[in-house]
């Protein structure tokens, strides 16, 4: 695929054709296989698995067809909390199988540890590699992780990716902007792999610092994920850098990054159904509901050795996306996460996710995607208000342009979302900017009430 400049971008490659193509009773003989030795594991070797699931009377031999899975019992991110640190471990940690622990953030409690074998490494760099291939990368890419190294799974999950590929890696992790800008135009970058924030934060960069990224850039593909990412983000981000965007989604408590990714034609992100079966529940009844239907996603692991995980509640929603995808993969895929469980907002009375107002954003040439959505409390209310910036073209000086544009906005997030909120309209770079996951939404409201 050839865009308006003349760059090939997003050619379709698959990295395991043999496993990405294969036939539906296929898979699902795999996955029965691999969910019993799951379930016979947990109740074997994992503590809390043993506790709870003799607590529920639950046999592992029970498990007989995937329809199965439904009579056990979830795994919450408050069990994963109360197991801290290695309660879900299905094997010892000073184990010399165990090589490498990750832990998501504990900002609001302990952190979630998880731990990967030799073994499991090897299945996150199959999957990233896969989604390398969707973003037209390859052996002969040249792949810029600019997601952080460390305890957060992105850079080194990418990074594994990369190695299984045997693409040339750039380690940059985030952060110094203008060397990774610099570098990735040094280098023929083709590949770059970061959170969508990052990416569009390196474009502005690059064209600040008087490049033209589309034209003078070798990057053609991007992997970019771990935080939300509407439409309109998107086309900024593939317009502005002269890439292919895949969204790649995932979870340190299942794995990482690679756990679902989108292939070029961007119906939804397919699912490495070989490693993890997905379920959407309904968050209320907890029942499952059918492909086509919004709810919460349930990840269950096939083949972890260390951190083995059954129906996890990721708090995530999505659905299964109807239909086969162009691509030839069988994968099934999910949509784009529409928000959470947990960063529903209730403004008087109406529920609104965060996303939401970035797909409503998207439609205004004159605003960009830097927007923040700021709650304070005034006397027993609770006030809303975003704040977004204007594109730098913006006469910003002229007032009426202004509250003009605040109204329109205003209009719009009534009519789309029923809500109506308070709107800032200011000048560009006021927001913070993001070289990770975007903080979205600033709740200010207990500062205020202490
Ligand atoms: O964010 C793993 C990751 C790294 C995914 C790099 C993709 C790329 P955690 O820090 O544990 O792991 O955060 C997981 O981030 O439950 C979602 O709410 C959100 N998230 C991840 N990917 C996407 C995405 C990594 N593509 C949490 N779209 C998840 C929207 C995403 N949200």
């Amino acid at each position: 695929m050839v865009n308006s400049t003349g760059k090939v971008i997003g050619e379709e490659r698959y990295f395991q054709p043999e496993i990405e193509q294969i036939g539906r009773s296929e898979l699902e003989a795999m996955q029965l296989e691999r969910l019993q030795r799951t379930v016979w594991d947990c109740c074997q070797n994992v503590a809390f698995y043993k506790q709870t699931f003799s607590q529920a009377g639950i046999n592992p031999r029970s498990i007989t067809s995937l329809a199965d899975l439904a009579s056990l019992p979830f795994t919450t991110k408050q069990d994963m909390r109360e197991a801290y640190p290695f309660k879900l471990f299905a094997i010892d940690p000073k184990n010399e199988r165990v090589q490498r622990l990750h832990a998501s953030s504990g900002t609001t409690g302990n952190a979630t540890v998880v731990g990967y074998t030799q073994k499991d490494i090897d299945i996150w760099g199959d999957t990233f590699a896969r989604a390398i291939a969707m973003a037209g990368g390859g052996p002969d890419s040249i792949l810029q992780v600019s997601y952080g190294y460390g305890l957060f799974t992105g850079g080194l999950g990418a990074h594994e990716g990369g190695i299984r590929m045997h693409s040339t890696i750039l380690p940059m992790s985030s952060g110094n902007t203008k060397r990774q800008v610099q570098m990735m135009k040094d280098f023929d970058v083709d590949i770059l792999a970061c959170t969508p924030s990052y990416a569009l934060l390196i474009a502005d960069t690059a064209i600040e610092m008087g490049y033209d990224p589309a034209n003078d850039f070798n990057v053609s593909g991007a992997i970019l994920g771990a935080e939300p990412c509407s439409e309109g983000m998107r086309q900024d981000i593939e317009r502005k850098l002269g890439v292919k965007m895949v969204d790649i989604y995932g979870l340190s408590e299942v794995m990482g990054p690679g756990v679902s990714c989108e292939c070029r034609h961007q119906t939804g992100l397919h699912v490495a159904e070989d490693h993890f079966i997905i379920e959407i529940i309904d968050p209320n009844t907890l029942q499952p509901l059918p492909d086509g239907e919004w709810g919460e996603v349930v990840f269950t692991t096939l083949s972890k050795e260390c951190s083995p995980l059954i129906r996890y509640r990721t708090r995530d929603i999505s659905r299964i996306v109807p239909g086969e995808c162009p691509c030839g993969r069988t994968m099934r895929r999910m949509d784009r996460i529409a928000g959470r469980t947990d960063d529903m907002l209730i403004i008087r009375g109406v529920n609104v996710f965060p996303s939401q107002f970035q797909e409503v954003l998207a439609g205004f040439e004159e605003l960009t995607s830097y927007y923040q959505i700021v709650l304070t409390r005034e006397g027993p209310m609770d006030n809303v208000t975003l704040k977004v910036e204007t594109v730098p073209e913006f006469p910003f000086d002229q007032v009426r342009l202004i509250e003009q544009l605040e109204q329109r906005l205003k209009g719009e997030l009534r009519s789309n979302l029923q809500v109506s909120v308070g709107i800032r309209v200011v000048e560009p770079k006021s927001i913070e900017r993001s070289e990770g996951k975007a903080k979205r939404v600033l709740d200010l409201r207990d500062e205020q009430g202490a």
